[in-house]
């Protein structure tokens, strides 16, 4: 009998999926949620043959030299900037993330955020809250209009052309969008949106919603010469990641009214925040949790634990993220 392939969970997940996994492999789980640190990561990985990995976990060329056995590494998230691919690929590992199961939740959560950012609800909440609200006044929280207005989407992949749709078929919103390349003319026609240069959807977006993937080049793709180009009534919101926006700037912009307001569910270094964003009234701040809704995380999860059990049995990945290099493991250095 040959042995069964053993894996690693990085992270507590659904126990329903942690048992399914355990049907067909030898598991190491960390339902306590220990955060491990880079060392104990890779010795507890250095005999596994597959991770399941939850976005927060780097996996890089040091780890994948201390893992000769690693075959794969499924993560829990349709982004995997942690993930140093060309290493994975070099290493002969396969890397996958979950597409397509979060999109319409995270979508909507971008659409919700953005709403919540033009229409001041978070302020709103918290002058109620703190027994400020005596009396009516002509301009109590008044924000910005959703309904036609110019909706801005940099990075038009599955998430950004949900929310489009949404704009555009639910609130009349004139859609604009920019991203590496342009989509063909039928999804364009499906979410009612124009392609403009990045300049053209700074200057003209009212609301302008961040869902480009984090790569080297999108670090600081909106720092302070962007936030100039923007109109001062302008909202911001970033659903994609940490690091696509200099946090710094954006509090600096948002103190001096350079925008009106920012929706934030991501930030460079989180789950530390900005401290000078903490201190803003014009800004809505989440826990990076647009994909949190029940249904869609185990969703997630399944499709990470379904890539492990399709590979790791011999069927291929499902959504894989490269093209592993055939070498063989122990040639690695
Ligand atoms: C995840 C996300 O919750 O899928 C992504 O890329 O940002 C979120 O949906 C997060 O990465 C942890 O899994």
């Amino acid at each position: 009998m040959t042995a069964r392939p053993r894996i690693l969970i990085t992270r507590a997940i659904f126990p329903e999926v942690v048992q399914r996994l355990s049907e067909h492999f030898d598991v190491e789980a960390n339902q306590a949620d220990a955060i491990w640190t880079p060392a104990e990561l890779a010795a507890r990985l250095a005999d596994k043959d597959g991770a399941f990995t939850t976005g927060s976990q780097r996996i890089d060329a040091a780890l994948l030299a201390a893992c000769p056995r690693l075959r794969i590494v499924a993560n829990m998230a349709v982004g995997y900037n942690n993930f140093d691919v060309e290493a994975l690929t070099r290493a002969g590992v396969q890397g996958t993330n979950t597409p397509d199961v979060l999109t319409e939740t995270t979508a909507d959560f971008g659409f919700a955020l953005l709403m919540a950012t033009a229409r001041r609800m978070a302020e709103a909440e918290h002058y109620l809250r703190a027994g400020q609200w005596t009396t009516w006044r002509y301009d109590l929280l008044a924000g910005a209009d959703i309904h036609a207005s110019t909706l801005g989407i940099l990075g038009m992949g599955r998430i950004g052309q949900g929310i489009a749709r949404r704009g555009a078929h639910g609130f009349g919103m004139n859609v604009i969008y920019h991203n590496r390349t342009r989509l063909n003319a039928a999804t364009e026609a499906q979410c009612r949106a124009r392609y403009v240069s990045k300049d053209e959807l700074l200057r003209s977006a009212d609301h302008l919603v961040l869902v480009l993937p984090y790569t080297a080049e999108a670090h600081h793709t909106i720092g302070a010469p962007e936030l100039a180009q923007m109109k001062p009534s302008a909202t911001l919101v970033n659903i994609a990641r940490g690091g696509i926006v200099d946090d710094a700037a954006l509090a600096e912009a948002l103190r001096q009214r350079r925008i009106a307001a920012a929706g934030l569910d991501v930030f460079e270094g989180e789950p530390q925040v900005h401290p000078a964003l903490l201190d803003l009234p014009n800004v809505v701040l989440t826990p990076h949790i647009a994909s949190a809704t029940v249904p869609t995380r185990r969703a997630m999860a399944d499709l990470a634990a379904d890539n492990l059990i399709a590979f790791l049995g011999g069927r291929g990945a499902l959504t894989p993220v490269n093209t592993p290099d055939a070498a063989p493991a122990h040639q690695r250095s």
